[in-house]
């Protein structure tokens, strides 16, 4: 034996659900933002999640809490945002989402979708009134894409902004909008004769009314809103000047489908390890199912799955932050991770038997929850598309 392997004999197991150390790829900063997210996570968020996923409501009181601990918008930079990179938004986006998915959902609505398309593509004066409140949790934000009959391909949105002397006038439906009814500004894309625009559209203006998706079996604690747009009068301040057409939109995905790919790896760990302690604790035939072997490749599997998907996030963020991060490793990395936490949380719930199907345990709310995040941000279907598009050329959308 080496000294090399003498020494690697003598080290410490890894962690059940880092078995990797993939967390030694973070800095102390990514250490410290994981720590103090996972610390609100456990004391704020766990202990009243199920009572708020049962009632079908979002646990409004940690709006501030996101706020307070700088996770609004964080790895944009100036005007109260806190300027972090983007693993250390992943690792909260991880730590947040091992929480639910719901609470993952508002921080990159409000982050991803609402805050950045302000920055990137709005007027100084709107940055200045929208952003600072925003980064604080004191205004919200929700994004405006989907529709009936548009999701996804939003590029057929009917949704429509006509030039009305110096301003706007906006008609049209969204659907399926995450914070919608509890926004303050709405982020809404429009067809224009210019081609598809952004609006920032503020609650209680006239024509601006919304209505609140009811009766969802997954997503339950996070509110989902249609928006209807009846003849609402916009001034031409309310438009972002800095980008037209679906790159728009669409550049925004790629933000919070980032977050999505490094959210949920922490749906997964949460759900690994409430099976891998419940088959400790659980006992039949004189032992913990721990020991059958049936049990032990159930886990095996997930575990692996975590080192897999949690190496792709890190990868993605390296990758982001260094600025060489191209749209389908966005893709890849958001099909992947998604569809790995999904089989993780449906193996997981076989684990704690008929306990499994409660809310007494996370793993059955993940699972749900999960089908969700399967679906929005592009379908996994849509990013096998577009991955397939960057490997051979061919368009296969239609
Ligand atoms: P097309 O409509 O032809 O648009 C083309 C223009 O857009 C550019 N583009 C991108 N730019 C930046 N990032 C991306 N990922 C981009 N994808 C496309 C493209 O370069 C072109 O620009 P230009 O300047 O040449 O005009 O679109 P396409 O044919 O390229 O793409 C089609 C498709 C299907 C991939 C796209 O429509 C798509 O991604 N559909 C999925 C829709 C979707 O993901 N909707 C999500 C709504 S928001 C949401 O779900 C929030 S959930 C939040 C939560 O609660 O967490
Ligand atoms: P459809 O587009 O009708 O798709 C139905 C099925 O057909 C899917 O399996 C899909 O993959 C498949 N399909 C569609 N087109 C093709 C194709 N070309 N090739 C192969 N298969 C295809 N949207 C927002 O704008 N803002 C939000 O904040 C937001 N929040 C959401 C929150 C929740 C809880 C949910 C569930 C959705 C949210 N969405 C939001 C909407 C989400 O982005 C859309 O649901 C998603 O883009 C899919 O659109 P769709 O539901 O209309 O499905």
């Amino acid at each position: 034996m080496t000294t090399t392997e003498a020494r690697a004999a003598r080290l410490s197991p890894p962690s059940a659900s880092d078995l990797f150390r993939v967390d030694d790829l973070l800095t102390d900063d990514d250490r410290l933002i994981r720590d103090t997210v996972r610390a609100m996570v456990r004391e704020r968020v766990l202990p009243i999640i199920g009572e708020h996923f049962e009632a079908g409501t979002f646990p409004a009181e940690l709006i501030r809490e996101t706020g307070r601990l700088g996770l609004l918008g964080m790895h944009l930079t100036g005007y109260g945002c806190a300027g972090t990179t983007a693993v250390a938004y992943g690792v909260a986006c991880e730590e947040l989402e091992a929480g639910d998915s719901g609470l993952r959902s508002f921080v990159s609505v409000q982050g991803s979708l609402a805050m950045f398309p302000i920055h990137a593509y709005g007027s100084e004066e709107q940055k200045q009134r929208f952003l600072p409140e925003m980064a604080a949790g004191t205004r919200i934000g929700c994004f405006g894409l989907t529709e009936p009959d548009a999701g996804s391909d939003p590029g057929s949105m009917r949704t429509t902004a006509t030039r009305d002397g110096g301003g706007w006038v906006l008609n049209g439906t969204k659907m399926w909008i995450t914070n919608g009814s509890v926004a303050d500004v709405a982020v809404v894309w429009a067809r224009t004769d210019e081609g598809v625009r952004g609006f920032l559209v503020e609650r209680g203006i006239p024509g601006f009314t919304t209505s609140d998706i009811r009766h969802k079996l997954s997503l339950r604690a996070s509110v989902t809103s249609e928006l209807h747009f009846d003849s609402v009068a916009l001034p031409e301040s309310a438009m972002l000047p800095g980008v037209s057409g679906m790159r728009g939109p669409l550049s925004c995905l790629n933000e919070a489908r980032y977050g999505i790919a490094w959210g949920a790896m922490g749906a997964a760990r949460a759900c690994f390890e409430a099976a891998l302690e419940y088959s400790k604790a659980r006992r039949m035939l004189d032992g913990p199912i721990a020991r059958f072997q049936i049990t032990q490749a159930k886990l095996a599997s997930m575990a692996t799955s975590l080192v897999q998907g949690r190496l792709i996030a890190h990868r993605l963020g390296t990758l982001k932050d260094a600025g060489a991060l191209h749209p389908v490793q966005v893709s890849l990395a958001k099909r992947a991770n998604v569809r790995a936490a999904v089989e993780v949380a449906r193996e997981a719930r076989t684990i704690l038997g008929a306990n499994g199907i409660t809310l007494e345990y996370p793993v059955m709310r993940h699972m749900n929850n999960l089908e969700s995040v399967l679906t929005y941000e592009g379908t996994e279907e849509i990013h096998t598309l577009i991955i397939g598009k960057a490997i051979t050329g061919e368009d296969a959308f239609s």
